[in-house]
C-alpha cells in the first residue's frame, strides 16, 4: 500500500464541554489540525493533532509538510515513516510542534494500518481487552464554585460514571484547598474514584503540606502537584504521600519520561498521545512504565486512547475529556464506567462531515 495524497484541515469549535451543565458558556475556541492520508487501495486513514493556539496555522502547515515527505510511502512501516519525518524535520523537536504533528501522520498510518488487515488498532497492539475504564474531566475545573462541584459530582455519577477528576492549585489557603476536596469526597461517597490536578500550580512544599490533610479523603491520584520537570520535587512529594501522584501530559518525545521513571518521581505515568509523537512512540513509554511496574494513563483525546489503554496490560483508565468526540460520526460506548473499544478496523473513526463543514476555517 502507498500514500497518494493527503487533506488537512484546522476546525476551530466552542471551548465546551458537554460535561458541563448549569454555567455558562465559554467564549473562547479550540483549534484542531486533522490529517487524512488516501492511499493507492482506496483506503484512508485519520489523525489529529492541536496544542498549536496561536500558532495552529503553523502547527497545520507542519502536518502539511510531513504528510507531503510521506507520499509513496507505505504507511504500514511505522517506524520507517518516523525514521523518514525525524531526519527530515527532527531537528525542529521533539519538544512542540515537531512532535504534535509527527503525531497525526502517525496515527493516521495506524488507522490505516488496521484496516489494511481488518483488525481495530487496539487488537494490533495486543488487544489485551475490549474496554476501558474511563473518568469524567473538564466537568469539575478550578474556576466552578465549590458548590458547583457538589452538585456535578452526583450528576456525573448518574451519566455512568464511576471515576471523576476535579480540580484544585488556586485556593488562596492550605485550609480551601483542602475543604474543596472534603466537599467533593462528600458529595460522591467514599466508592467513586476521585482524582485532583493542580496542573503544577503548587511548589513542593505547599503539596506535600494539602497532599497530607487531604490524605483521608483517598484521591486515586494527585496529578501534577509541581512543575512537570522537576522530577526530584515531585519524587519528594510522591516520597511524603500515601496518594499516587500521576504526571506526564507535559512531556514531548519519550526521552523525559525515561528521566522522571529513572527519579521515582511519580506512581502512575501519563502519556499525551499528541506531545508525545503519536501511537508509535505512545507505546514505547508503555512499556518503559511496564518495566518500573507502573499503570499508565491517558490524556485527552478520548476516541484514540481508550485502544491503546485497552490493549496494554498496565493500563489503568482513559480520560474521558470530550473535546474532540463532536468531530467525529460516531465515538467509542460508555457502558458500566468503561468505553468500549470501536470494533471497526483501524480507529474505528470518521470525520462527520457535517461538523468540517460547520468548523473548518
Ligand atoms: C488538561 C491540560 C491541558 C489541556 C486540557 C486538560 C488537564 C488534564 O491537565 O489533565 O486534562
Ligand atoms: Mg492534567
Amino acid at each position: 500500500m502507498k500514500i497518494t495524497h493527503a487533506t488537512t484541515r484546522v476546525l476551530r469549535t466552542p471551548a465546551d464541554n458537554p460535561l458541563v451543565v448549569g454555567l455558562p458558556a465559554p467564549t473562547d475556541t479550540r483549534e484542531f489540525v486533522t490529517v487524512e492520508l488516501g492511499t493507492d487501495q482506496g483506503l484512508v486513514g485519520i489523525g489529529l493533532t492541536f496544542f498549536g493556539g496561536a500558532l495552529t496555522p503553523a502547527l497545520k502547515t507542519a502536518v502539511d509538510g510531513l504528510a507531503a515527505l510521506v507520499v509513496g510511502d507505505d504507511p504500514t512501516q511505522t517506524e520507517a515513516i518516523v525514521a523518514k519525518l525525524r531526519r527530515a524535520a527532527g531537528s525542529s523537536g521533539p519538544a512542540g510542534i515537531f512532535s504534535l504533528a509527527l503525531s497525526a501522520i502517525d496515527t493516521a498510518c495506524w488507522d490505516l494500518k488496521g484496516k489494511a488487515v481488518g483488525q481495530s488498532v487496539c487488537a494490533l497492539l495486543g488487544g489485551l481487552r475490549d474496554r476501558a475504564m474511563t473518568y469524567a474531566s473538564g466537568a469539575l475545573m478550578r474556576p466552578h464554585p465549590v458548590t458547583y462541584l457538589a452538585e456535578a459530582g452526583p450528576r456525573l455519577m448518574g451519566m455512568g460514571f464511576r471515576q471523576m477528576k476535579m480540580q484544585c492549585g488556586s485556593e488562596p489557603t492550605v485550609a480551601a484547598s483542602v475543604e474543596r476536596v472534603r466537599v467533593m469526597r462528600e458529595a460522591i461517597g467514599p466508592d467513586v474514584d476521585l482524582m485532583c490536578d493542580i496542573n503544577q500550580l503548587w511548589s513542593v512544599n505547599h503539596a506535600i503540606e494539602v497532599g497530607r490533610r487531604i490524605e483521608p479523603y483517598h484521591l486515586f491520584w494527585l496529578e501534577d502537584p509541581t512543575a512537570h520537570d522537576d522530577f526530584a520535587g515531585l519524587a519528594r512529594i510522591a516520597d511524603a504521600l500515601t496518594t499516587p501522584i500521576a504526571a506526564g501530559e507535559y512531556h514531548y518525545g519519550i526521552v523525559p519520561f525515561r528521566h522522571m521513571l529513572e527519579a521515582r518521581s511519580i506512581d502512575i505515568v501519563m502519556i499525551d498521545l499528541l506531545r508525545v509523537g503519536g501511537i508509535t512512540q505512545w507505546m514505547k513509554v508503555a512499556g518503559m512504565a511496564e518495566a518500573f511496574n507502573l499503570p499508565v494513563v491517558s490524556h485527552l483525546v478520548p476516541e484514540i486512547h481508550v485502544h491503546l489503554v485497552a490493549a496494554i496490560p498496565n493500563g489503568l483508565t482513559v480520560e474521558y475529556m470530550p473535546w474532540t468526540l463532536r468531530l467525529y460520526e460516531e465515538t467509542p460506548a460508555i457502558e458500566n464506567g468503561h468505553l468500549v473499544v470501536p470494533s471497526k478496523p483501524g480507529l474505528g473513526l470518521a470525520f462527520d462531515q457535517s461538523a468540517i463543514k460547520r468548523y473548518q476555517v
